[in-house]
C-alpha cells in the first residue's frame, strides 16, 4: 500500500468513527431525555384604559338670608319683672353671685346658653337662688333654661314662687339647654322667686358633683 492510501484509509476510519459516535450520541440521547419543547411566545400587554372626563361643577347656591340679630345679654338685663336675668354680672366679692340675686350653698357659674349661667350643686345643705320681684298683674309667665347634669347620680331641681312649688323636676339623665315655661297665678305685690337644688342627705363630697345649670330667667305679665 502506498502512503497515500495508507492516510486516506485513517482518515476515512476517523470520519466513520465519529458519525458513528455522534449517531450513536444521538441516539441514546433520543431514547432517554424527550424533545425540549418550545418556549410560549410571550402575550401582548393590554392597552391602558382612558381616564374619564371630569365632571362639570355644580352652580354655587345663593347666599342665605342674614340671621336675626343676636338677643342682648350683659349687665343688667332685665328680663320683664326679673332683675339680671341673663345672670351675667356678679355682685363684687361673691364671685358666684349675680347681681339683683341672693342665695347660698353650693354655687358655680360657666357659660350659658347665652352668656353666663349660674350652676346649682347638690350637696348636705341646699344651693339656691332668689329674688324679690314686684308684679303688677294677676298672671304671669316665667321662662328660663336648664341643663341638668346627674352625672351617675340624680339632682332635683325646685322653683318657689312666694310658697307655691310651682316646678319641682328630677333628672337622672344628663342634659343640653331645655326650655321651661310656667304659667303662674298671682296678684299684684312682691313676691319671693327661689331656684333650689335641696340638700341630699345621702350626699358624700366626690369628685364630680351633681348640678343643675339655670340661664336667661324671664318673669313677664
Ligand atoms: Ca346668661
Amino acid at each position: 500500500m502506498e502512503k497515500s492510501e495508507i492516510y486516506t484509509l485513517l482518515a476515512l476510519t476517523a470520519i466513520v468513527s465519529i458519525a458513528v459516535s455522534i449517531c450513536a450520541f444521538t441516539f441514546m440521547k433520543d431514547s432517554f431525555i424527550g424533545p425540549q419543547g418550545e418556549q410560549g411566545i410571550q402575550g401582548i400587554q393590554g392597552i391602558q384604559g382612558k381616564q374619564g372626563e371630569q365632571g362639570i361643577q355644580g352652580e354655587v347656591g345663593s347666599q342665605g338670608e342674614q340671621g336675626p340679630p343676636g338677643g342682648d345679654y350683659g349687665a343688667y338685663d332685665d328680663y320683664g319683672f326679673i332683675t339680671n336675668g341673663g345672670l351675667e354680672e356678679r355682685i363684687e366679692g361673691q364671685s358666684w353671685m349675680p347681681i339683683g340675686w341672693e342665695g347660698g350653698g353650693h354655687i358655680g357659674a360657666t357659660s350659658g346658653y347665652k352668656g353666663k349661667c349660674v350652676e346649682l350643686y347638690v350637696a348636705s345643705y341646699d344651693s339656691s337662688i332668689e329674688q324679690v320681684v314686684y308684679i303688677n298683674k294677676d298672671q304671669a309667665v316665667l321662662t328660663f333654661w336648664v341643663s341638668p347634669t346627674p352625672r351617675t347620680e340624680f339632682v332635683i331641681l325646685q322653683v318657689f314662687f312666694g310658697d307655691s312649688l310651682i316646678y319641682n323636676e328630677k333628672f337622672t339623665e344628663f342634659s343640653g339647654w331645655m326650655p321651661v315655661a310656667l304659667d303662674i297665678s298671682t296678684y299684684e305685690g312682691i313676691h319671693l322667686l327661689k331656684f333650689i337644688v335641696p340638700q341630699y342627705k345621702y350626699y358624700e363630697s366626690r369628685e364630680q358633683t351633681p348640678l343643675v345649670s339655670i340661664d336667661e330667667i324671664s318673669l313677664i305679665g
